[in-house]
């Protein structure tokens, strides 16, 4: 049933969907002979596996097919693991978490190996993390380090590969149409608690960057933070991320004749891709704070 198992010194596994029936397991030394040191054999039925089984060895590993991926199962004995194979097309970061579903008894665990099956890294549960990586084939072996027994309890393996960016055009920010040109010292977009900053996202070579990672940097005024919004780059290379940045604080005011005092601050900002600093057509936004009418 089961040829061309591998020939190591480490510990063989593997497991097989099979009918009812007798079944012989025959073990042959794979070369040389011992009489020292003995091997043990375990063997166990499981009826409450995944739908993603068998896939105990790379060779059989569930395959994602897509770069934004999910995939949720179980480990249902005290042998069994779940491997997944996944694609890295383009250099990139990649993001990834491995949830559990609620159950207390399991602890699962995570192991990132590369296209020969070593080991990267081992991570734990309910961590995000990221990672950068070469073009090339990786595998995830997902496992317990803890067995709890809880052979019905889920884990949820997520994660995406994002490409750099080494530059961003800012299209369009805010409300208005256009940069404002009335206040202060340049024209700056205008923004406010919640607007939605939109661009383009170019390499080096200046091609548009599809499946970019962006982050937008706010240095706002209250408190003197760093406020980050994150998203990605669609096909095109285009963005359009939501800012959260509260309300300004108003150290500068305007006052548009005859109808209001505008306040508002003009805050720096800066742009990210995969944790790295990249260039940007702007570096300021106008960040709205407060407006008094005039009566
Ligand atoms: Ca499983
Ligand atoms: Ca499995």
């Amino acid at each position: 049933m089961i040829d061309g198992m591998a020939g190591t010194r480490d510990v063989e596994h593997f497991a097989r969907m099979v009918e009812a029936g007798v079944y012989f397991v025959v073990v042959n030394g794979y070369s040389g002979c011992d009489a020292d040191h003995p091997y043990s054999l375990g063997v166990v039925l499981s009826t409450y596996y995944d739908e993603h089984e068998a896939d105990d060895r790379l060779q059989d590993a569930y395959v994602l097919s897509s770069m934004d991926y999910s995939v949720t199962g179980t480990i249902d004995n005290q042998f069994d693991v779940d491997i997944q194979q996944y694609s890295v097309t383009k250099a990139g970061r990649m993001y990834f978490t491995l949830r559990n579903n609620g159950s207390n008894g399991n602890i699962y665990a995570i192991e990132l190996m590369d296209s020969y099956g070593n080991s990267l890294a081992t991570l734990n549960q309910n961590k995000k993390y990221n990672v950068d990586l070469p073009q090339g084939i990786y595998f995830f072996k997902v496992f317990c380090s803890t067995y709890g027994s809880d052979y019905s309890s889920t884990y949820t393996l997520s994660g995406e590969t994002r490409s750099g960016a080494a530059r961003v055009e800012v299209t369009h920010a805010g409300d208005a149409a256009h940069p404002i040109q009335d206040y202060k010292d340049d024209p700056y977009w205008r923004v406010y608690s919640n607007s939605y900053v939109d661009g383009i996202a170019y390499d080096s070579n200046g091609y548009i960057v599809p499946n970019a990672d962006i982050s937008i940097v706010v240095r706002i005024v209250d408190g003197d933070q760093d406020v980050y919004a994150n998203g990605k780059t669609d096909s095109q290379g285009k963005f359009r991320i939501q800012l959260n940045i509260g309300d300004g604080v108003g150290q500068y005011s305007y006052y548009a004749s005859g109808i209001s005092w505008n306040f508002y601050d003009i805050v720096p900002v800066s742009f990210e891709s995969n944790g790295k600093r990249i260039s940007a057509d702007i570096d300021h936004f106008y960040h709205f704070a407060y407006q008094r009418k005039i009566n």
